[in-house]
């Protein structure tokens, strides 16, 4: 017999005889880039548990994000649609955002509810908070959180104390908001966060949740979005200074190692047989930190740009006796979470127009993947602009390009913030196997092959707007800083009392 049937015989026998459907484990890094990790190719990054877990399952080398930033990606993540559709645009949320995730989306938490399933979140949420924590996760599906409910630079960075203390922080963070709190459910636990106890604080909530689902016998889903590799970067005595790498490595370190607290935990409680672990990260590298910035490897710019370095990313799915060990060349996106998911659980999709396809074949068979394109919206998509770029196969095609302020500094000039947006008609063509830095446009003039390769790209983008109703932008709604989070609500003077 051979290991494609006896994979499939693995699966239909978990799924027919299995007292318990698999548990999930997601695992999202925050603006780390294609080539951070050890087992993408980075010399000098220490990431023993994440390249484990790529040697013991299956590694992907085009997989995609929804957005060069952070919300819009994460919306997509947890619902398998666009942002567009769900209104997560333009940009990213802030503490004191009117708008959220819209609560009638459904989240992979929601489509696991009615199958039993324990479904917990910690970290960064980035989803929105609103009025009285209105868009928290424990509204979306989960049925528990811990963490931060947006980016850690987005409080004083003065009160970022990180580690060891005489490490000054790098850079600016938003002064005059309320200080980064830190949320069990829907109540402020601390404010300010102590950012060296809180990766600690996230391991013990993650192996408490993990033991208790199993002791209930309760399949389980952790959400671990986690706030590493996101500047400032920190770390706590674990992972301070036993990088290589400086700050930036020795915050991806301390990631890694709750990824080891993590599969000890999966082994320690008997259920790693039956856990799909998957890891990606939300959007590429913000290079405008220099040294303390992610990186892109060979793939051209990073955050904010529709460049493969602001959208394509890590991504490892492990799955012992399940996923076969190996490297996929596979298109994929975190549009296809959901719907594999729900596929493995055997749970309903959501009666909604999704943009995610089932990567079961892909992961279990080693099949080949159902998606065949890829968007790139800009993080401030419009329905005059549309899509910037789109993936059909190998072919990217290039409708706008710009530089962004994320990817300043970067010595190719079409990363920075003064290459202003410019429109390509013909649109610039990349074979992306041949050429994955977008360094060489394929001629059209005088190419009848290239010529319809267009012809077909242009048919795809008509087809795919057809299809985009951009749903209501919940960005837009502004912010209200009397409905960012503060321990102490009804204190004066704001944002200062709110220090607990
Ligand atoms: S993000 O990073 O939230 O990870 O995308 O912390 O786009 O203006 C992005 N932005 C603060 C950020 C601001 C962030 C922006
Ligand atoms: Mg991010």
């Amino acid at each position: 017999m051979d290991s494609s049937c006896l994979a499939f015989l693995n699966i239909f026998f978990f799924c027919v005889c299995s007292a318990s459907p698999p548990n999930f484990i997601l695992l999202f890094a925050d603006d780390l880039g294609f080539g951070d990790l050890g087992c993408y190719g980075h010399p000098s990054t220490l990431t023993p548990n994440l390249d484990r877990l790529a040697a013991g399952g299956l590694r992907f080398t085009d997989f995609y994000c929804t957005s060069p930033v952070c919300s819009p990606s994460r919306a997509s993540l947890l619902t398998g649609r666009y942002q567009t559709r769900s209104g997560i645009y333009p940009g990213v949320l802030y503490p004191g955002s009117r708008g959220g995730l819209p609560l009638n989306e459904t989240t992979i938490a929601e489509v696991l509810k009615p199958l039993g399933y324990a479904t917990a979140a910690m970290g960064k949420w980035h989803l929105g908070y609103g009025a009285n924590g209105m868009f928290l996760p424990t509204k979306q599906g989960f049925d528990e959180y811990l963490g931060i409910p947006y980016s850690h630079d987005m409080g004083p960075c003065s009160n970022l104390t990180c580690f060891p203390p005489d490490v000054k922080c790098y850079g600016k963070c938003d002064t005059g908001t309320v200080t980064v709190p830190l949320m069990h459910n829907e109540a402020i636990k601390q404010q300010p966060v102590n950012f060296i106890d809180l990766e600690r604080a996230y391991s013990d909530f993650a192996t408490s949740f993990i033991t208790t689902s199993v002791e209930k016998k309760q399949p389980f889903f952790l959400y671990y979005p986690s706030h590493h590799t996101h500047y400032p970067q920190f770390a706590g005595p674990g992972a301070a200074g036993r990088s290589l790498r400086g700050p930036f490595g020795d915050s991806l370190l301390e990631l890694d190692n709750t990824v080891g607290t993590l599969m000890a935990t999966l082994e320690k409680t008997g259920v790693i047989n039956n856990t799909l672990v998957f890891f990606t990260s939300d959007n590429g590298p913000e290079l405008m930190r220099m040294s303390r910035g992610g990186n892109a490897g060979l793939l051209k710019c990073g955050k904010g740009t529709t460049y493969d370095g602001g959208m394509r990313e890590p991504a490892i799915a492990y799955w012992p006796g399940i996923i076969k060990p190996g490297v996929t060349h596979e298109m994929a996106s975190t549009l296809d979470i959901l719907p594999t998911i729900a596929h493995l659980a055997g749970a309903k999709l959501p009666p909604v127009m999704l943009d995610g396809v089932d990567m079961t074949d892909l992961l279990i068979h080693q099949g080949k993947s159902k998606r065949e394109t890829m968007i790139f919206y800009p993080v401030d998509p419009t329905e005059k602009y549309s899509l910037f770029a789109l993936r059909l196969g190998k072919y990217k095609a290039h409708f706008y390009t710009r530089g962004a302020t994320h990817s300043d500094t970067t010595p190719d000039k079409d990363c920075s913030v003064f290459s202003l947006l410019k429109a390509h008609d013909p649109p610039l063509i990349f074979d992306l196997e041949a050429d994955p830095s977008e360094h060489y446009p394929l001629t059209v003039e005088g190419r009848p092959d290239i010529e319809a390769l267009l012809a077909k790209i242009k048919q795809v983008k008509l087809q795919f707007e057809a299809s985009m109703v951009f749903g209501e932008s919940q960005i837009s709604k502004g912010t209200d800083p009397d409905l960012a989070p503060c321990c102490n609500p009804h204190c004066s003077p704001k944002p200062s009392c709110c220090h607990c």
